[in-house]
């Protein structure tokens, strides 16, 4: 499978939210089907839960969602017009927090160095995440997927 998506999907916009998200409302419901959609997308070796590459391959489309020239890097802009494709705004500072090299943009190995949603959403920390564990992690949506989350 590529990622060859140019632009973000709802559900990929809804999981980067989650990323960067602080605790919020949550519809049990809800959140379980888009966990469920998420795996059937993403669950590669189809054992109903993410390991660490499958989540990676998640957070590439996530990635190339937002980087919209694909150069492969990510400005404060690029968030900034990603929110606003979505009607809402967002000044990309927030993820801007991971240009470790402090060059202006956060590239791949960059995006891809914190593991923390992983780790943190790993609750029982088995390596995987599961649909349930999937679940809290899109519970952390604020309300109206608030742009404040980036
Ligand atoms: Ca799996
Ligand atoms: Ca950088
Ligand atoms: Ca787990």
């Amino acid at each position: 499978m590529t990622c060859r998506l140019s632009r973000p999907s709802s559900l990929v916009m809804s999981c980067l939210f989650a990323l960067f998200a602080p605790l919020a409302e949550a519809s049990p419901d809800t959140d379980m089907a888009r966990a469920a959609q998420i795996l059937d997308r993403y669950d590669r070796n189809q054992d109903r839960r993410l390991d660490l590459a499958e989540f990676d391959a998640l957070r590439r489309t996530i990635f190339n969602g937002i980087d919209r020239d694909q150069d492969g890097k990510i400005r404060a802009q690029d968030v900034a017009q990603a929110a606003q494709a979505r009607g809402q705004h967002a000044d990309g500072q927030r993820l801007m927090k991971r240009d470790t090299n402090r060059d202006g943009f956060v590239d791949w190995p960059e995006f891809k160095a914190q593991t923390q949603g992983f780790t943190r959403a790993d609750r029982n920390s088995d390596g995987h995440l599961s649909a349930s564990e999937l679940a809290r992690l899109i519970a952390r949506l604020p309300a109206g997927l608030s742009p404040a989350s980036f």
